[in-house]
């Protein structure tokens, strides 16, 4: 048995039914394999992946991520500020560079560091170096899905060797696609956040809402607290992947409330919400030209980055630009997503009282919700 077929088939066996994935010269041939045999998605970026791999297990999945060992370095904070404080399971399989055979001089340090980072996070992992070592996934990953936990999976280069396995139904031509120009005008902004929340409130009802960390949350507790909130008690940038993660693992209609601060520090996500195109995603993405919940600091958007022209370049289609409340909460109701609305907004905070649920409190209750 080759090692890439004998990974496949243990995965398959303990159920894992959901990747994120991006690639590595080292195991190009497991991660075609993954794509062609398994619900994946192509991330751009590793952080993204935790956040759509925690959408994808609150919405009844078991999600696995494949990717290099650089990119652990990309998903730290969310391991830390998401996956940990939530419980979130998630195998991650990596690719391990930096050994001896090494040619790219880069990849030494992150080689050398990536079990010392595992180690310092208290996540608990596996060098896999030859056939025999792959039995460890199989003796662990169920495990990671029973204990909630995070666990790594090292794969050493000398593992691959001497394998000739070939995956199956791989297509890769690129088909080039330009988008038509995207010109409603920016219009003036009339309300604050809090002001806007108010105002949709009753087009939030009844539907998976996950809100930005900091003050949105507390803003849209006070507003509209329904069981069905996704409140991120931190991971900045992450409320659009985890919605991704829900939309694209259940049926249900999936609103992510983010905001301009955050949405520039996790752009990318939008092109894996143009290339998934989950059909039930709105972003309602609150752009007050501020970091709202650190006092108001200007963002890139406050006089020199157009959100909806990002999210347009990024291959988002449907793009509704406003600050009218009213057109707002009818898009909300459109079910021809991915949407992204750009709300035009006015910076400032309500004083709002801190939300008193648990970590443990928002999943469950979300997770019911998505799996009923
Ligand atoms: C990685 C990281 N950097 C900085 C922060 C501090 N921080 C928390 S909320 C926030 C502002 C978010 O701004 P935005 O997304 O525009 O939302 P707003 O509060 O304005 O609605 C910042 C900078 C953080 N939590 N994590």
């Amino acid at each position: 048995m080759t090692p890439e077929g004998k990974i496949l088939e243990i995965v398959k066996r303990r159920r894992v039914d959901f990747f994120g994935a991006l690639p590595c010269d080292r195991n190009k041939k497991l991660y075609d394999a993954v794509l062609a045999g398994f619900r994946s998605v192509e991330l751009s970026r590793e952080e993204e992946g935790v956040g759509i791999c925690a959408g994808a297990l609150m919405a009844g999945a078991r999600p696995a991520m494949l990717i290099q060992n650089s990119g652990l370095g990309n998903m730290v904070n969310a391991l830390a500020s998401m996956s940990k404080l939530y419980s979130f399971a998630l195998p991650i399989f990596m690719s391990w560079r930096g050994m001896e055979s090494e040619t790219i001089p880069a990849q030494k340090w992150m080689g050398e560091y990536v079990p010392k980072i595992m180690k310092t996070m208290d996540i608990p992992y596996h060098e896999i170096r030859n056939l025999d070592d792959i039995d460890q996934i199989d003796e662990t990953l169920d495990s990671v899905y029973e204990h909630n936990t995070i666990r790594g999976y090292l794969m050493e280069p000398a593992v691959w060797k001497g394998s000739d396995f070939e995956p199956e139904g791989v297509s890769a031509t690129p088909a080039f696609k330009e988008l038509d120009n995207f010109d409603t005008p920016l219009p003036e902004p009339e309300l604050t956040r809090f002001e806007l929340l108010e105002k949709i409130s009753e087009a939030l009802e009844g539907k998976a809402v996950a809100c930005n960390l900091g003050i949105p949350c507390k803003e849209l507790y006070k507003v509209c607290h329904q069981p069905s909130n996704f409140y991120m008690l931190g991971s900045m940038g992450m409320v659009t992947p985890v919605a991704l993660g829900m939309a694209l693992c259940s049926d249900k209609k999936v609103i992510s409330i983010d905001g301009d601060g955050s949405m520039l520090m996790n752009p990318s996500t939008l092109a894996t919400i143009a290339r998934t195109a989950p059909k039930n995603l709105s972003v309602l993405c609150v752009d007050n030209g501020a970091y709202g919940s650190t006092g108001n600091q200007l963002t890139a958007t406050s006089s020199w980055t157009d959100l909806a022209k990002v999210a347009r370049g990024f291959g988002v289609e449907n793009i509704v630009r406003t600050a009218d409340p009213d057109e707002v909460a009818s898009a909300l109701d459109r079910d021809d997503g991915p949407l992204f609305i750009h709300a035009v907004c006015k910076a400032g905070n309500a004083n709002v009282p801190n939300l008193t649920l648990t970590p443990e409190e928002i999943r469950t209750s979300v997770e019911r919700f998505l799996r009923e």
